[in-house]
């Protein structure tokens, strides 16, 4: 046995797998399978080659730019260039449907414009390319892809070293010296995914764990980062913590311990994987004792790499009671499927969002304008619902204000502007579901003709269910003032147009949802007839 020790406290216990907790470990492994957790090793070396390809283009983009700056040939050669990737693919949790999150690392002299132009170029010389877009303004600036059938998410940082050889690693700080602030964003989630790794003793029994962590997590609505719950780095981190305190246990068994322990952890203790480094920039560093900020955190937990951030700042008093419940229903699942009472598909149950509030706020984004602006313009409504959260927690009488984690999108083909402002008026509900249904779909067949004539618009709507407990049920519920707070933040947003942009908030009743907020097979919860006595 290695003597290595991981994390910031020896482990709990460092047993071997007995052979009932392997046969325990196959029955996980047989239900992630049958829920297609797995793709084929065919499509995973598909990547593998796309990943082989992309690191050439990668050395060819520096030679090329290299020699346009004047470099001789031979140093042009040198300069090298290497991709790294990040997200679940690095992770080893990547199913059928996943991207591949990859990093191109440049020398010094290569500048972000000439990923952007000539790396570019090179990619849509290629055969294989089906679709690009590049995003050069984002936070994080992109090129998202396309290829062989693959969906790859590019970015790129330039490091200040004249060469990139193929075995540099990322993990010495000093590499971070002199980089701008989107340079360090870029490396973050490599150096972040490399660390996590490389912190656990066993990765393989590590990704297996957290496989099954995140489709948990997904089936019952607690995955997204936007939303206030964590989202996949952090879902691993924790699930690294387990692993460095059961070094020894299969997977199955890193599953129990996770809700065992997280029920039960006294937050807002972080979890970190090991003790908080400082480093060579003049960077904040997450420190509870020095910031007020992150004393605010409700479950931290702490990226393993300098500098080290909250993966979880966005959680809420509210999103962290229902992870809380989801960590206690887990444990007591696990203890019933140990016992033989329960399986694991009744631990990954779907959710029951839309049958257990009896009332729902239903925020809805509208654009007037095609979907890009919409997207736009709904994807910052969506980064600010957190916030509106957090307002209606501060309300009394709200015991609760759980956020979906996903939103839902319509775009459809309005006759004049009194049906935009019904259709708007009416969304998010069952009646303006009826209304909607009579409507042209924006992705209609003949859309080119429809647009000469009606004006398209674009929806976007989320839930937020409420628990809500009145004291001797004499005062009403008042949201006005979140609301209107919330009105205002949106509405403060340096491209809002009135003119364009619709923002409101709406109280559904559960059983007013819309049906398409069930899926297939769910069916909608009915109003219980009301009994003569
Ligand atoms: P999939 O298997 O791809 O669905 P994933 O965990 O790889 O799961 P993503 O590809 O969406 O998820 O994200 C990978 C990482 O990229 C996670 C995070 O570090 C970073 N990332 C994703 N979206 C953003 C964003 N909008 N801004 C900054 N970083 C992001
Ligand atoms: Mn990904
Ligand atoms: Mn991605």
């Amino acid at each position: 046995m290695s003597g290595q020790t991981y994390g910031v406290t020896p482990p709990i216990s460092v047993a071997n797998p007995t052979p009932k907790e392997n046969e325990f470990n196959d029955s996980l492994i047989k239900e992630l399978k049958a829920r297609g957790s797995f793709e084929s090793e065919a499509a995973t070396r598909k990547r593998v080659e796309v990943l082989s390809i992309l690191q050439k283009l990668t050395e060819e983009f520096v030679y090329i730019v290299s020699l346009k700056k004047n470099m001789s040939e031979g140093m042009a050669k040198d300069a090298g260039g290497k991709i790294f990737t990040f997200g679940s693919y690095r992770l080893g949790v990547y199913g059928p449907g996943s991207d591949i999150d990859t990093l191109v690392v440049v020398p010094k002299h290569i500048t972000r414009n000439d990923f952007f132009e000539v790396f570019y170029e090179l990619l849509k010389k290629r055969p294989e390319l089906e679709e690009i877009a590049p995003v050069p303004d984002a936070f994080v600036p992109i090129i998202k892809l396309e290829f062989s059938g693959i969906s790859i998410d590019l970015i790129c940082a330039q490091l200040d070293i004249s060469r990139v050889p193929k075995d540099l690693s990322l993990n010495d700080n000093n590499l971070l010296r002199n980089l701008d602030e989107r340079d360090l964003r870029c490396l973050n989630g490599t150096r972040v995914t490399d660390q996590i790794l490389q912190l656990v003793p066993k990765p393989t029994v590590f990704k297996h764990a957290l496989r099954c962590i995140k489709l948990w997590a997904q089936q019952r609505g607690t995955y997204g980062n936007i939303f206030g719950f964590p989202g996949g780095v952090a879902w691993a981190m924790l699930v690294a913590r387990i692993c460095q305190l059961y070094p020894n246990a299969v997977s199955a068994v890193i599953v129990e311990k996770f809700f065992q322990i997280y029920s039960q952890w006294s937050w807002p203790q972080p979890v970190l994987l090991k003790q908080i480094e400082d480093g060579p920039l003049q960077v904040r560093v997450w420190n509870p004792r020095l910031y007020q900020q992150d004393r605010q955190h409700k479950m931290p937990v702490i990226t393993p790499a300098y500098p080290s951030m909250c993966a979880t700042h966005n959680i809420t008093a509210s999103t962290q009671k229902v992870i809380m419940e989801e960590f206690k229903r887990g444990m007591s699942i696990m203890q019933d499927i140990v016992s033989g009472k329960k399986s694991w598909s009744d631990l990954l149950q779907r959710h029951e969002f839309f049958h257990k509030y009896k009332f729902y706020l239903c925020v809805v984004a509208a654009t007037q304008s095609n979907y890009e602006e919409h997207l736009q313009f709904s994807g910052m409504v969506e980064s600010k619902l957190r916030l509106l959260v957090q307002k209606l927690e501060a309300v009394e009488g709200v015991e609760l204000a759980h956020p979906f984690v996903k939103a839902f999108d319509n775009g459809y083909f309005c006759e004049n502007a009194e049906e935009v402002l019904n259709v708007v008026n009416t969304y998010g509900t069952l009646e303006g579901e009826n209304l909607t249904n009579e409507l042209k779909k924006s992705d209609d067949p003949d859309k080119a003709e429809l647009a000469k004539s009606k004006s398209e618009l674009h929806l976007t709507k989320m839930f937020i269910g409420l628990k809500i407990d009145l004291q001797k049920g004499d005062k009403k519920l008042d949201i006005q003032y979140p609301c209107a707070e919330f009105f205002n933040i949106c509405k403060s947003w340096q491209t809002f147009d009135s003119n364009k942009h619709h923002i409101q908030i709406k109280n559904v009743k559960l059983y007013d949802l819309p049906n398409d907020v069930y899926i297939e097979g769910e069916t909608r919860p009915t109003k219980p007839t009301k009994r003569k006595r």
